[in-house]
């Protein structure tokens, strides 16, 4: 099932059981795709004009099919709350502490996202859509004193292998979705509202940010980069950003 569903690389420490949980309804799928349709074969066989010739007006006598619609339901309840909501508890109630993780602000607008990392001191600066232009994206207040180590990127997301990360999504104009396939992460991003989403990556590699949600004309090309680097490759590159602030 895994090769047939071409499932990409697990890459962060709650891909396996994402996975898992695809696999089981992919399974649950087939089940009912293989007794549906042979019931369906079985109805044109045995109730095929030929064999009929003079409708029935009593209609169907046996109660199996109504057992095997209650039996269907209790599977689907069972999916429901032994499997998918203990999953979906475990990805976004059990947030990691800020002190413990790399946190950074990603605002998705039509059609890039741009991240927002707080620099050395950790804290993110002040910022005001009056102050969003064509070189402040993300319309950061320079003179704030916490703002004074913060850099943007545009398309570009860095973070360190084996430590949660959380990211504060939120969105410019419309609704626009945060998909990091490889670390099985999917969230919306929501003009008004900043939502987090958390994980931890297991593997350092270069993949897609991808939009998932219908944005506008220019969805097909709102695709980002994200880089998740070892912790001395990840110190560098903030160095490089925190250098390339000094000489601006
Ligand atoms: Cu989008």
């Amino acid at each position: 099932m895994r090769e047939f569903l071409q499932i990409p690389v697990q890459a962060s420490a709650h891909a396996a059981e994402v996975d898992q949980m695809t696999i089981l309804v992919h399974w649950v799928m087939l089940l009912l795709f293989v007794g549906w349709g042979a019931f369906f074969l079985y109805t044109l066989v045995r109730f095929r004009q030929g064999a009929n010739p003079k409708a029935n007006y009593h209609g169907v006598k046996s109660h199996f099919s109504r057992y095997n619609e209650i039996g269907v339901a209790i599977i689907e309840g069972v999916l429901l709350v032994a499997f998918a909501i203990p999953v979906w508890a475990a990805r976004v109630d059990a947030f990691p502490s800020e002190a413990e993780s790399t946190v950074v602000r990603v605002v998705a607008e039509q059609f890039a996202w741009n991240v927002h990392y707080p620099g050395t001191d950790g804290q993110f600066g002040r910022t005001d859509i009056k102050l969003v232009d064509a070189n402040n994206p993300i319309g950061l207040d320079r003179t704030d004193p916490s703002a004074k180590d913060d850099f943007n990127s545009i398309n570009q997301l860095a973070l360190p292998v084996d430590r949660p990360a959380i990211i504060h999504l939120s969105s410019k104009d419309v609704i626009h979705s945060f998909s990091l396939i490889q670390m099985r992460v999917k969230q919306d991003a929501v003009p008004g509202i900043s939502i987090p989403v958390w994980f931890t990556p297991t593997m350092t590699g270069d993949w897609e940010i991808n939009c998932s949600q219908l944005c506008g004309l220019g969805h097909y090309r709102m695709r980002g980069f994200y880089s998740i680097k070892t912790q001395a490759d990840y110190e560098a590159w903030l160095q490089e950003q925190a250098a390339g602030l000094v000489t601006q």
